[in-house]
């Protein structure tokens, strides 16, 4: 049957009447909010349930993604397109006399993760179901989800973000489901009769793990698969027996907060017992629900794929070991062999700090029988490939080290599949990070790219920008991204070009709103609106594109009739509440704005705003307004970047190193269609292999550098003399490990050429279209089915 305007508007007064007893114009926004989210849940519970029905009957092979975080954002509007009645809801609202976006914006963003990490695997959600693929996640339901950002006297203050006090409409709480986790006490190997060896258990305690189960739709294709998160209750019983612990505060909130630093060291037994426990949990659940297909355990691989994001899940290896060994009774070799061909792992980073490593005296407290299980492996991992390989290729590979647990040796000794998130990450992975790995198990190594929910970053985001694809080149992309090429056909096509020009004009309008009322700053729709929107971390470097800010700054107050086209610079990041370099770099850029905004003398030529909050709603404001994508970290360093292919596929020009993903936006483009700059990943490992990066040599010799990196101590810029030293201590002093300095001078270059290109308005609106047209290539969509062929090995269902 088909749903109507007409059908919606009964549906929705009646159950409006029905929960509220109110009727339209007596119902808050928020009351009409949780009216429309309970219709949406209805429109799907029933696909819901026969898609688990399917998977069930069919003993299809699903793959389980364990990650720490997820990023959904709002799911109001995505569930209503996924669904196909977008535009018979929002009409039949407007008839109504109400706006969904007003409604829309009463659901809490559910951020429940720091970054492009968590907000790849909401995106890998949106793609499984919307191929068809059986695909579930598996995480944490944290209470409070990643801090609110709010700035007091440009500082960055982190507020609770209390994210379930309102309702959160899409969570079914599944009591039959859940398990117990077990932590701490001891743990003896008796023999039995048999001659087996069986764990006792002494002392320790146990932690109800509640799964909340949140129907992932997908897009017009009637598949809903599940998100499963995982939430810590203790019984009162279990309190009492809690008493003796010294953490027992920590157990009883197990679940209450995201940590928020994945790079530093405060809070890691709590972190690591948060990883036990959605670990353990979602095991055994699995586990549970492979036991009612009735196949042998020795099969699970065929029914059942795992896979671990980044290394916070590797302890899925030593729990599933657990799991058939203990449980089952499986031999150990077998049972390694199961597990090997069940799990897969994906590197997110390069970056020592967040390559997990665990003191083993941690590890031995939290859960000893995880420990014990991965000294085993441990064990047998040197027996197996003694004589094989050097004994000091060995000795660096193996996962207990130093007293130190290593997840990353965990994670790839117990897998089948290792991959990066893009090109020049995993040959980096090959090629240095993992070199030694690569040496033993050359053929686990492969390259995933990262993709993008297209749909969410474009017809969700940026409907005119949608309207107007539509009109020249039909609705086929709105399905298959790939059709975006179409556009090619048009690239001399005035009009188009026009249109798509007016789009952008009005999305940046719907940006400058936000920061009026946001920041109290008038910003231009006419001036360049250049963006970089992502993590405060060294490496991303937003500190060079403040010291380019700096620059132009010290430039006009030379010469303030300067030609130069207006620019807005807008940021967004949150810093870990402990990273003070990162929190000083967001202090120094809202004083620079004070400073720049509030300088009549600069003829409103450059405006900078630091938006506060950032988290994947405002992103959607911000992105379709762009007109040149921020992607600057140092070559090497940013294992793909996501935030590059959403600026893309919304027609902003990219400015980049040769890092991550922007490389193969570069080959997508065309040279001519993107700017790049900076030292190559060769260039880089140059540096290092022969140790002669002189960061003071550069600002001694050079003035333009030398200028602007005073301008942190000379108090050019004002109150933030602690932090401006810091900043240049750390370029100076500790000689500028992110190369900041030694990138300058080219990116002001490439800077220069967006400034000259953006005045020939065909030509950059001729860039922008080519960018837009082949942002099909960074399709979530594609990434999954990829992995789904390659990695996990399963295929789309049969449909109901
Ligand atoms: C990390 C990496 C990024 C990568 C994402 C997803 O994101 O380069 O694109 O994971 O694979 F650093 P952040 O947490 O740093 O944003």
């Amino acid at each position: 049957m088909t749903f109507t305007k007409k059908n919606f508007k009964e549906e929705f007064e009646e159950r409006l009447q029905e929960r509220f007893a109110l009727s339209i114009e007596d119902a808050s926004n928020k009351e009409l909010y949780e009216t429309l989210g309970k219709l949406v849940t209805s429109h799907y519970s029933r696909n819901w349930k026969h898609t688990r029905q399917d998977y069930l009957e069919e003993k299809q092979k699903q793959v389980y993604y364990f990650s720490i975080e997820f990023l959904p954002g709002r799911m109001l509007k995505s569930n209503l397109l996924n669904l196909g009645i977008y535009d018979t809801v929002e009409e039949g609202l407007k008839d109504l006399g109400i706006s969904l976006d007003d409604l829309a914006k009463k659901e809490p963003d559910m951020a429940l993760g720091n970054g492009g990490l968590g907000r790849l695997a909401s995106c890998f959600m949106d793609s499984l179901a919307s191929i068809g693929m059986p695909g579930n996640g598996n995480g944490i339901r944290y209470e409070y989800g990643l801090f609110k950002q709010k700035f007091v006297d440009g500082y960055q203050v982190e507020l609770p973000d209390e994210w379930l006090n309102s309702r959160n409409m899409w969570e079914v709480r599944r009591e039959s489901k859940a398990v117990d986790v077990h932590f701490g006490g001891k743990v003896y190997l008796i023999e039995t009769p048999t001659g087996q060896l069986k764990p006792m258990y002494k002392g320790g305690y146990s932690i109800k793990a509640i799964p909340y189960d949140t129907g992932m739709t997908g897009f017009e294709n009637d598949t809903v698969n599940t998100m499963r998160l995982w939430s810590a209750e203790v019984t009162e019983e279990e309190k009492a027996n809690f008493q003796h612990f010294e953490n027992r505060q920590e157990l009883q909130n197990l679940t209450s907060v995201l940590y928020p630093d994945d790079s530093n060291e405060h809070g890691r037994r709590f972190r690591l017992s948060q990883e036990y426990f959605f670990v353990s949990a979602g095991m055994q659940s699995i586990f549970n629900y492979y036991k009612t297909l009735d196949l042998p355990m020795t099969e699970m691989n065929k029914a059942i794929a795992i896979h671990i994001n980044d290394t916070h899940p590797a302890m899925c290896v030593a729990e599933l070991m657990r799991l058939f060994v203990d449980e089952e009774g499986m031999a150990w070799e077998k049972a390694w062999d199961v597990t090997t061909k069940v799990m897969s792992y994906t590197n997110h980073t390069i970056m020592s700090e967040a390559l997990e490593k665990w003191q083993t005296s941690l590890i031995k407290e939290v859960c000893p029988r995880i420990f014990q299980i991965i000294e085993e492996i441990d064990r047998r991992y040197v027996e197996e490939w003694q004589g094989v390989f050097d004994d000091e290729l060995i000795k660096r590979t193996r996962i207990i080290r130093h007293d130190q647990v290593h997840m990353a040796h965990l994670a790839i000794i117990g897998s089948h599949s290792v991959n990066g998130v893009a090109k020049l990450h995993s040959d980096l992975l090959k090629s240095v990070v993992l070199k030694d790995f690569y040496a033993i198990y050359p053929e686990r190594f492969n390259n995933k790219t990262n993709g993008i929910a297209q749909r969410r970053w474009s017809q969700l985001s940026n409907p005119l920008l949608s309207k107007t694809l539509d009109k020249y080149i039909g609705k086929t992309w709105r399905k298959d991204t790939g059709d975006l090429r179409l556009l090619l056909n048009h690239e001399n096509n005035d009009k188009l070009l026009n249109d798509l020009a007016n789009a952008k004009y009005e999305n940046k309008k719907r940006l400058a709103a936000y920061i009026k009322e946001h920041n109290q700053v008038e910003v231009s729709p006419d001036a360049i609106f250049d963006i970089q929107i992502k993590r405060l971390h060294a490496y991303k470097r937003q500190l060079m594109n403040l010291m380019h800010i700096i620059k132009l700054y010290l430039d006009l107050k030379e010469n303030p009739d300067l030609d130069i086209t207006p620019r807005v610079f807008i940021f967004g990041a949150k810093a870990a509440p402990s990273y003070h370099f990162a929190k000083s770099v967001i202090k120094l850029i809202n004083e620079t704005a004070n400073l720049v905004n509030n300088d009549d003398s600069i003829q409103g030529k450059l405006k900078v705003v630091f938006l506060e909050n950032y988290n994947v709603s405002l992103a959607e404001i911000i992105i379709p307004a762009a007109d040149v994508s921020e992607q600057i970290s140092l070559a090497s360093k940013e294992a793909s970047g996501t935030s590059n292919m959403k600026f893309m596929l919304n027609g902003a020009i990219t400015l980049a190193t040769l890092d991550g993903a922007n490389i193969e936006i570069k080959d997508a483009v065309g040279d001519d269609n993107i700017a790049i700059f900076g030292l190559t990943e060769a260039e880089v490992y140059r540096y290092y292999n022969e140790q002669n990066y002189n960061a003071s040599d550069i600002y001694q010799n050079n003035p333009i550098i030398h200028r602007v990196v005073n301008a942190f101590v000379d108090g050019t810029i004002p109150n933030c003399s602690m932090e401006g030293q810091q900043i240049f201590d750390s370029l100076i002093k500790y000689n500028d490990e992110f190369f900041v300095l030694r990138d300058f001078i080219s990116y002001c270059e490439a800077q220069e050429w967006i400034d000259e290109s953006y005045k020939d308005k065909k030509k950059w609106g001729k860039m922008s279209l080519t960018n837009i047209a082949h942002a099909g290539h960074f399709s979530s969509d594609d990434t999954v089915r990829k992995y789904s062929e390659d990695i996990w090995r399963i295929a789309p269902i049969r449909k109901h």
